[in-house]
């Protein structure tokens, strides 16, 4: 090999034994981690951190080589074919020792096929630190005897045993043929009595931790008591994202306006003036108030994640799920769908029926995605008072929130209900499956920087969009007349064009243009907004857009018919064409499209009148 020759290592291992978290600390990268099964549904790649030539595979997990499912079958055709074409250099099998029988069914079929290939396997055991807490042990030299390739213990969690790793693999040996037949060691049952007896002599010995998991899913798994926990769970989750982000977003906001109050008066009066204080910070100000809810809901469901929960939340979930014509295992899919529709149109190839697979589809659209979130905080802000009940313990405003988070789960459910009673076929099902992950504490590192990067990406993915655009509207609404009348401005005539389709609704030419702009994405609705009604409230002092909404005496029908809207229409330009990808055609995202805008309007419109016969 020569020395500018990248030699390739493969990570692979069975679901939810950490090979994403030692991929991201050799290479020094940000692979999703997660204490769930199939999180993984993609190979990445990335350097060795050290500055050698290595180059690590992140595989998703498999729990077998002769598998048929969805993602584990992309990964197992991906691992066979990169030890056929010879591209691999070694392969670290990655195996949790706290569950090492388990993951030895499955290193015993690496190792097999290695020998075919002739390629060099370590055994990387994974979570030693687990085992340490608990004061256990287990004999890696002997079953690395027994197995006879080299067995290093690490913890990629407290990076023990991690710097071996590149001296170990220079000496892992290729493993020699077992004492089994090739047809014999293909057969599972053989390989499933085999790593029982390698885990009974050289295993963690003890039963300490099953017991304290079982306890706990006698009560997360219980039939109400389950129910009842997962209901308080969700709803401590959206009044988190209200009171915990609220000073941030009240220092956030101050910020903003401090900046404008000493940036602006250096700027002279003019079109550049207006430019700053419209555009920037009343456009793109309003819309970076709302970063501190991503980062605290990104936070608080890596949380749930990491500890175990959700994976019991997922079970909860599988029999309401089913009566609405989809499975558990949508449960993940549709939550990820929280955060963006696009990490939960992926998480959807574990799914492992296509019919389930599709109405999940139809399903995370409707997910209240964090896009939506700036939209929402905006306008609940604008019309529910900050204030408490019940001696504090409820937030008008969280509950606002819950309910229209709510609102689109029930919207979601309510169209793969009718949807998969459409046909006979949609309604079969596979059997439900779903390994339970051991309940841990959360780390909190990973967990602080996963949703610091969520929010950065956000601001700066979304960021781009909202400046074009912001810019773009800022240009028509302030020419020909220098911003001496919204109304007559360009966007102005533009706007009175487009006024009587969202007229119906109690809303202005400005709302639709918002709405029309944020089909793009969602989020550049506030963007928008924000600098329309700085444009129109040029000279004023800055105030936030949710106060200015309120002083416009926009009606609460209005208020709840936008909320409506936004919950369903399917706005999001990079959905569709993930959508497209999955699917591997435009027939569903253009289906979904027009079906969710035709839906959201008209479910508007009968907001608006509900709460009109109502007020
Ligand atoms: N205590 C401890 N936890 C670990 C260790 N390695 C990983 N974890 C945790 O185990 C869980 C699974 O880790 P991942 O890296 O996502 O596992 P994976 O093998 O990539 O899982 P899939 O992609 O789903 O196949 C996460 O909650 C990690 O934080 C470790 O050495 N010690
Ligand atoms: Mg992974």
């Amino acid at each position: 090999m020569s020395s500018t020759q990248v030699s390739k290592i493969a990570l692979i291992g069975s679901p939810n034994s950490g090979k994403s978290l030692l991929f991201n600390r050799l290479t020094g990268l940000n692979q999703k981690v997660a204490n769930f099964p199939g999180i993984t549904v993609d190979i990445a790649s990335g350097k060795s951190a050290d500055g050698n030539n290595i180059e690590y595979l992140d595989f998703p997990g498999v729990y077998s080589l002769q598998t048929i499912s969805g993602e584990e079958k992309i990964a197992v055709q991906a691992f066979m074919s990169a030890l056929q074409d010879d591209v691999l250099e070694a392969v670290i099998c990655v195996v949790d020792c706290t569950r090492l029988e388990k993951g030895l069914i499955f290193a015993l079929q690496v190792l097999e096929v290695c020998h075919r290939y002739n390629k060099p396997v370590l055994i990387a055991a994974n979570m030693i630190d687990i085992l340490d807490v608990h004061d256990m042990h287990f004999n890696a030299a002997s079953l690395s005897e027994a197995l006879k390739v080299s067995v290093l213990p690490v913890s990629a969690k407290t990076s023990a045993g991690l710097a071996e790793i590149p001296e170990a693999l220079a000496q892992a040996s290729v493993p020699p043929a077992s004492f089994q037949s090739d047809i014999i060691a293909s057969d599972e049952s053989i390989n499933h009595l085999h790593a029982q007896e390698l885990a009974e002599k050289y295993g963690p010995k003890g039963d300490l931790l099953i017991k304290a998991q079982t306890r706990l899913d006698s009560f997360f798994l219980h039939s109400w008591l389950g129910g009842l926990s997962f209901f308080i769970i969700m709803y401590l989750l959206f009044q988190s994202i209200f009171t915990w982000a609220a000073p941030v977003m009240d220092g956030v906001e101050s910020i903003i306006q401090w900046l404008a109050s000493v940036v602006l008066p250096m700027i002279p009066p003019g079109v550049a003036s207006d430019f700053t204080s419209d555009a920037l910070f009343g456009g793109i100000g309003a819309f970076l108030v709302f970063v501190p809810q991503i980062f605290v809901l990104t936070l608080v469901v890596g949380m749930l994640e990491d500890s175990g929960y959700l994976a019991r939340a997922a079970v909860i979930c599988h029999k309401p799920l089913r009566f609405f014509g989809l499975t558990g295992k949508s449960f993940i899919p549709m939550l990820s769908g929280v955060a963006c529709a696009i990490p939960g149109i992926y998480a959807a190839r574990t799914v492992e029926s296509t019919r389930k697979r599709w109405l999940t589809y139809l399903a995370i659209p409707l997910m209240p995605c964090s896009a939506r979130l700036p939209v929402y905080s905006l306008i609940i802000a604008a019309f529910i008072p900050a204030q408490k009940a019940f001696g504090g313990l409820v937030g008008w405003q969280g509950l606002a929130m819950f309910s229209i988070y709510l609102f689109g789960i029930l919207c979601a459910l309510f169209v793969t209900a009718v949807v998969s009673r459409s046909s006979a076929e949609l309604r079969t099902d596979l059997p439900f499956v779903l390994e339970m992950p051991p309940y841990r504490l959360p780390s909190w590192r990973p967990l602080l920087r996963n949703a610091w990067n969520r929010s950065k990406h956000f601001v700066t993915k979304a960021g781009k969009v909202i400046f074009a655009v912001t810019v773009v509207i800022w240009v028509l609404g302030y020419f020909p007349n220098y911003g001496a009348s919204l109304g007559d401005s360009w966007l102005g005539s533009m706007g009175r064009w487009i006024e009587p389709i969202f007229a119906p609704f109690g809303l202005d030419w400005r709302y639709g243009v918002a709405i029309l702009s944020s089909f793009l994405a969602r989020e550049v609705f506030v963007g928008t907004l924000g600098t329309l009604f700085g444009i129109d409230s040029a000279g004023e002092d800055f105030t936030s857009l949710a106060q200015q909404i309120q002083e416009s005496g926009l009606p609460l029908g209005a208020g709840a018919a936008l909320l409506v809207f936004f919950a369903i229409a399917l706005q999001c330009v990079s959905t569709l064409a993930v959508l497209k990808r999955e699917t591997g055609s435009w027939r569903l995202p253009v289906q979904l499209f027009v079906s969710y805008s035709i839906f959201a309007y008209v479910a508007a419109l009968a907001m608006f009148h509900l709460v009109e016969f109502l007020t």
